[in-house]
């Protein structure tokens, strides 16, 4: 990068105040998102998949491990890892998302994981079906939900806990919903849930419960921590608000050009471009995404190519006219068959949660000198 193009934030420069909390930091360093030039892979290779761990990844000794599934059911289950890999096998391509993605976006920002808006992965997951498990269990006619427990502890709000969610008997009955034990076509690693995980295609993530150990059926709602305190879109002081469940749309572009490295600003060359990237959502199939070059002002369809899965992503393209030397805010949105449009502005509540308002992305166009972007910004 030459001088005349160095941004006003520079590497190493001092901040008096800092716009991030250390505690911030720490989560941030720990949980990664998805690196946006990811979205050119169709599934996230393991290490470049989003990440998201409240408290600390467990140490599974697989000779000891065992899943339990008991509570409300006729015949309560121990199973070993062995157990459930011989059982029938299902891989799903499922995208999954972090619920507080986006979350950095809001002002004022709620402190938590500050998601800025690539908490997000697609992977081929493969395990066996909860369903036919639940029926060698057989539900009591009592049983209305499910909890899954986590081997992973912690204290969130003040409450000391193991990570348990639950989902409806009928939620958790239906076929898509997997026990899995690998990823892309290996073992879980640690940090995604060694050695097993509930996979909920079409939910946001807090529902894939990780190191998971026993499914107690229980014959009234679940009242724990990230079920019934946490995960609820509240934008008033006491409400009750909405429970988190399935993922809204989203489309995220791959960043053309190449970028300043502080401000991730991108340098483009003149020329016409093919921006492309993927969308998603948990209500119903990707039917359209458009693009504006002019930060949302004006937008113009793009292609839509078949999406990788009935749970899985969809690639778009646009061809962007950049022959026009100058600054552009570029933006993206999804909108799925369920009539769900992504915002434009943020929508505020109380846990930054489900903000899917526009990605944008700041370019300029014709800032770096030819022989600089010749090789790798075309
Ligand atoms: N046991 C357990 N399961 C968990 C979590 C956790 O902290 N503990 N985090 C949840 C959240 S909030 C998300 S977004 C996803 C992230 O899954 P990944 O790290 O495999 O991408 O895991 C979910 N499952
Ligand atoms: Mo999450």
């Amino acid at each position: 990068m030459t001088e005349t193009i160095a941004p006003q934030r520079t590497a190493g420069a001092l901040i008096p105040t800092p716009d991030i909390t250390p505690e911030e930091l720490q989560l941030a360093v720990r949980n990664h998102s998805m690196p946006l030039e990811a979205l050119h892979h169709a599934i996230t290779p393991v290490g470049l998949h989003y990440l998201l761990i409240h408290f600390d990844i467990p140490t599974v000794d697989v000779a000891n491990y065992e899943l339990s599934v008991g509570g409300r059911v006729r015949n309560p289950l121990r199973l070993t890892l062995d157990e459930i890999t011989s059982r029938p096998a299902t891989t799903l391509t499922v995208t999954l998302e972090c619920a507080g993605n986006g979350r950095a976006r809001l002002s004022p920002r709620p402190m938590s994981q500050p998601w800025l808006g690539e908490a997000v992965g697609t992977a081929e997951w493969t395990g066996t079906s909860l369903a036919s498990l639940l029926d060698e269990a057989g539900p009591l006619p009592e049983a209305v939900d499910l909890v899954f427990t986590g081997l992973d502890r912690g204290v969130q709000g003040g409450v000391d806990q193991w990570y348990e969610r639950s989902l409806s008997l009928d939620d958790a009955s239906r076929p898509e919903v997997l026990l899995a034990y690998a990823i892309n076509g290996m073992p879980l690693p640690p940090q995604h849930g060694f050695p097993l995980r509930l996979i909920v295609p079409g939910w946001y993530g807090m529902t894939h419960v990780k190191w998971l150990r026993s499914i107690t059926v229980a014959d009234r709602a679940f009242g724990g921590y990230q079920q019934a305190t946490s995960y609820h879109y509240r934008t008033r002081e006491g409400e009750g608000g909405e429970p988190v469940t399935r993922m809204l749309p989203r489309a995220l572009m791959v960043p053309p050009g190449v970028p300043d490295f502080m401000t991730r600003t991108r340098f483009v060359k003149p020329s016409k471009h093919e921006i492309e990237g993927r969308a998603w959502s948990g209500r119903g199939a990707i039917v359209k995404v458009e693009f504006s070059d002019d930060g949302g002002a004006s937008w113009a369809r793009a292609r839509l190519e078949a999406p990788v899965s009935q749970y899985g992503w969809r690639r778009w393209t646009f061809d962007w006219d950049a022959t026009r030397l100058g600054e552009y805010e570029l933006c993206v949105r999804a909108t799925d068959e369920a009539g769900n449009v992504q915002p434009v502005d943020p929508s505020w509540n109380f846990e930054g949660v489900q903000n899917n308002s526009v990605q944008r992305v700041a370019v300029v166009v014709g800032a770096l000198h030819e022989e600089q972007v010749s090789a790798d910004a075309g």
